[in-house]
């Protein structure tokens, strides 16, 4: 078809002086607004010699100007690349070899180690600020407000999101402009989204969430968002009244149910509360709507697939259950070792077809052949679906920690942990914690029998981990609990320690 921004554009309101965005000290951004300045970053990346295919790395503080940016890549025909501010500057290191975007997008202040990073090669490096200032707002500032959208198919590529993985380093994923488009305009219709919806906008935008589910349903529907820089419970307890709708993890709600002052009155002209990215745990859904009388509307998503299923915006919203797969969205359950497709009511790996599921991971065929099966996605998720349809999921094939809806993969953490001189053997696990749903864990046998100082621990990652990877406690322990493979028992250390963050209430 055509180039998501085109489409995306076509249900922009007539009025272009709508507001698109609400932002910090009254101001906004309306959707002429949107036109103009997505048209000048647009205009920007080409003078800078960015062209069509080519990445456009982004690490920068949420803004505007961010979500500019990335309409301004889509208008062009850029691969849009963004990267979790966390990420350290070992961490980027590998992004950028891999990835060889044309331009790096970043906060001033990291703008020369960026430029240093052995991998950056020919790399440009421009700036933006969490104000929206820095060097590439200036030469956006400087460029014509028009530009014609370049024609894009359906195939060709809009983004790519870096996901970790079991093994090995992160893998991109590579999302479409049809992946995308086809998305948002099935949430918005699932979803009701209309003109007249605000929808209060706390996540980052370097994830599918808040990037392609929030912003993109909103341009879909001609709406609005305020955009908050961050999640903080005062200030979205403040917002509130001026919204229709929130989107966000499992955290947002348990933390608003942690506020004394959050009831009823402070949210019942709110059309809607949808939460996903991680489990929201019934008895937390069942809380939210004995205090408030709204049932959270659950869905659940990937990286790679965009979202899959929701529970219905009419219909039962069953807590512990994420509904019905989305229309045009095929879902099936099959067994993880045969790969037969099992019959309704068993548990097996969820599996996803659909114009929602990405290209495949950036350069790696080999991974992506691995994780299809007859052109259906393998999740990694464990799932079933009861007699009505409704999915639940039950747990996770792959060795994956969700702290506060941010994905750590075990592996990952212990190379580096295992990598520690003091270190001979490591596990780690994610045991359920009250506010973030579950909190990286790590298990160490240190090389002398002596050694528990968690302290050197922690500070030996800091440079090394994004701080969201970094345990939020470290064990000691003479011996790891294996099965007669020598593989660590994970299941049993996760049962023994399954109390250490005290539970919520
Ligand atoms: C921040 N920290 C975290 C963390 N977020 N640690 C573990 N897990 C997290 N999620 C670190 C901070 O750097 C800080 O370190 C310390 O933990 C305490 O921070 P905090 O103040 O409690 O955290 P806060 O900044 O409030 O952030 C928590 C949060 C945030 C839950 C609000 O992480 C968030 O907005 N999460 C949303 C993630 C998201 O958008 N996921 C969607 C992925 S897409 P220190 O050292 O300063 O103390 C996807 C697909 C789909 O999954 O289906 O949607
Ligand atoms: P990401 O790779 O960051 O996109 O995270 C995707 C993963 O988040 C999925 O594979 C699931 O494990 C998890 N996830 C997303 N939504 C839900 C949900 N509603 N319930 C349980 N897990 C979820």
């Amino acid at each position: 078809m055509s180039n998501l921004y085109s489409r995306l554009a076509a249900e922009f309101p007539a009025n272009r002086g709508r507001v698109f965005a609400w932002l910090a000290d009254s101001r906004s951004l309306s959707y002429g607004g949107v036109e103009a300045e997505s048209a000048r970053y647009a205009n920007a990346l080409r003078e800078l010699g960015v062209g069509i295919g080519d990445r456009v790395a982004v690490q920068v503080e949420k803004s505007a100007e961010m979500l500019l940016l990335y309409l301004g890549c889509l208008r062009l025909g850029a691969v849009f690349l963004p990267l979790n501010t966390a990420y350290t500057a070992g961490e980027l290191e590998y992004f950028v070899g891999d990835a060889e975007p044309a331009l790096l997008v970043c906060d001033p202040a990291a703008a020369s180690v960026i430029s240093a990073l052995p991998a950056a090669g020919s790399m440009k490096v421009e700036t933006l600020d969490a104000a929206g200032d820095g060097t590439l707002a200036e030469l956006a500032r400087r460029a014509s407000p028009v530009f014609a959208t370049v024609a894009r198919d359906d195939n060709d590529l809009a983004a790519i999101l870096y996901t970790s993985g079991t093994t090995g380093r992160s893998k991109g994923a590579m999302l479409s402009h049809g992946n995308l488009a086809s998305n948002a305009f099935a949430l918005r219709d699932i979803w009701r989204f209309a003109a007249d919806d605000v929808l209060l906008h706390a996540l980052p935008i370097f994830h599918t969430h808040g990037l392609f589910v929030a912003t993109n349903v909103m341009l879909a529907c001609g709406g609005s968002m305020i955009l908050l820089p961050r999640f903080e419970v005062g200030e979205v307890m403040a917002t509130l009244p001026r919204a229709t709708v929130m989107m966000g993890v499992p955290t947002f709600y348990i933390r608003l149910l942690g506020e004394a002052g959050f009831g009823r009155e402070l949210v019942s002209h709110m059309r809607l509360f949808i939460s996903g990215s991680a489990p929201l745990a019934p008895d937390v859904h069942r809380e939210f709507e004995a205090r408030t009388g709204h049932a959270i509307l659950e869905r659940y998503g990937m990286t790679e697939t965009n979202m899959n299923i929701s529970n219905p915006y009419d219909g039962e919203r069953i807590p512990g259950t994420v509904g019905l797969p989305l229309p045009g969205v095929e879902i099936r359950i099959a067994d993880s070792a045969t790969g037969r497709v099992l019959p309704q009511g068993e548990v097996g790996v969820i599996e996803i077809r659909g114009p929602n599921v990405f290209k495949g991971y950036w350069r790696l065929p080999e991974k992506t052949a691995a994780e299809f099966r007859d052109g259906f996605f393998i999740s990694g998720d464990m799932g079933r679906i009861d007699q009505n349809g409704y999915i639940s999921i039950v747990g996770r094939e792959k060795d994956l920690i969700i702290a506060g809806g941010l994905n750590i993969y075990p592996a990952e953490v212990e190379d580096v942990i295992g990598a520690l001189p003091a270190v001979r053997e490591v596990a780690v696990i994610g045991l359920p914690h009250p506010d973030l749903g579950e909190a990286v864990v790590a298990v160490i046998v240190p090389r002398d029998a002596a050694f528990a100082d968690a302290a050197a621990i922690s500070d030996a990652l800091r440079d090394k981990l994004a701080r969201f990877k970094q345990p939020r406690m470290v064990l000691f322990t003479d011996e790891l609990p294996k099965n007669t493979m020598g593989k660590v028992q994970k299941a049993e250390l996760r049962k023994h320690h399954a109390c250490l963050f005290a539970s919520r209430g």
